[in-house]
């Protein structure tokens, strides 16, 4: 079967680095473009983590796809951070045991990078694993090439009352929610790996012992002893979630996980719940039901999000 051709919007990250090894190395994925966000750590960073993955897998890759950089700072914030989870580098301080990468990015931004990309491969799939400005911003720039794309793959949310940045959030939405909202509201078609459902995919220091690929095996030993740290820190096991992974391999795998249609919203100004998901399913609602105006107006538009449950 032909490889689904993806592009990769992160915020690298250890666990998008481990989304991104997936992908290039995954007979069912192509990748064609790597775009990078502010989100774990600033972006100039998240852009070197990239470059470096690339360059070290660069001996496994027939071709080596486009990086572009994209936003520094949220839609509307400053930029949150999460370097007690990535370490200060966003790759668990391990950068300074390899010479700075040779590899440059794009001179585009992007933006640009994610628009022409979706035109010159329609149907492809667009999988963000970090805060949503770049996508906002290109489905802000031209909505109907976004339309385009076959879907927008996007880690984020939480729901169940679930959370791991402040306490109603998920990070991703947490550090970008205008953005999160504006792409949830869209209109195009969504597939959301919530945290819930990432946080049931995990991964142990005896599942990287295989890697065959000696460099590649050894970069990826070292990048996940400072992830497998903080959450043995935080959940007192040596294990750690695969969060981006994950929503790379719902498009490896498009029967991995199952999904309801139904409706997000994202709030953004709430005095306490910054960040919070809210979904409610599509469902046929009664004439007359006493409902908020604003939820009967959601109700009647097309479900385009899709939530992964499990
Ligand atoms: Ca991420």
């Amino acid at each position: 079967m032909k490889p689904t051709p993806i592009i990769l919007d992160v915020d690298a990250g250890i666990d998008d680095t481990l989304a991104i090894v997936f992908s290039l190395l995954s007979p069912s994925l192509r990748v064609r473009a790597i775009t990078t966000v502010a989100g774990n750590v600033p972006v100039r960073e998240c852009t070197r983590n990239v470059l470096l993955t690339l360059q070290l897998l660069a001996h496994r890759l027939t071709s080596i796809p486009v990086v572009a950089e994209g936003a520094a700072r949220p839609l509307k914030r400053k930029l949150f951070t999460a370097r007690e989870v990535h370490g200060r580098d966003g790759i668990g301080n391990v950068s300074r045991l390899y010479d700075a990468p040779t590899l440059r990015a794009d001179s585009r931004i992007a933006v640009d990078v994610i628009l022409d990309t979706v035109r010159r491969h329609p149907g492809i799939s667009v999988v963000a694993t970090g805060p949503l400005t770049n996508i906002a911003a290109a489905i802000a720039a031209d909505r109907s090439t976004m339309r385009r794309a076959r879907e927008i793959v996007v880690m984020g949310g939480a729901f169940h009352g679930l959370h791991n940045t402040g306490p109603a959030a998920e990070f991703n939405f947490y550090v970008d929610p205008e953005a999160a909202d504006f792409v949830m509201r869209s209109g195009i078609s969504i597939k959301l790996i919530p945290l819930n459902v990432t946080e049931q995919c995990v991964l142990a220091p005896s599942d990287l012992r295989a890697t065959a690929d000696p460099v590649v095996g050894r970069y990826l030993r070292r990048i996940t002893k400072f992830y497998f740290e903080f959450h043995k820190r935080t959940t007192n096991v040596r294990k750690a979630y695969l969060h981006d992974p994950l929503a790379a391999g719902a498009v490896a795998f498009p029967s991995l996980l199952k999904y309801i249609d139904g409706y997000v919203r994202v709030e953004g100004t709430g005095r306490y719940s910054r960040g919070l998901s809210i979904f409610f399913p599509h469902l046929s609602v009664r004439k007359n039901a006493e409902l908020p105006e604003w939820v009967k107006r959601v109700l009647r538009e097309k479900p385009t999000v899709r939530i992964a449950t499990r």
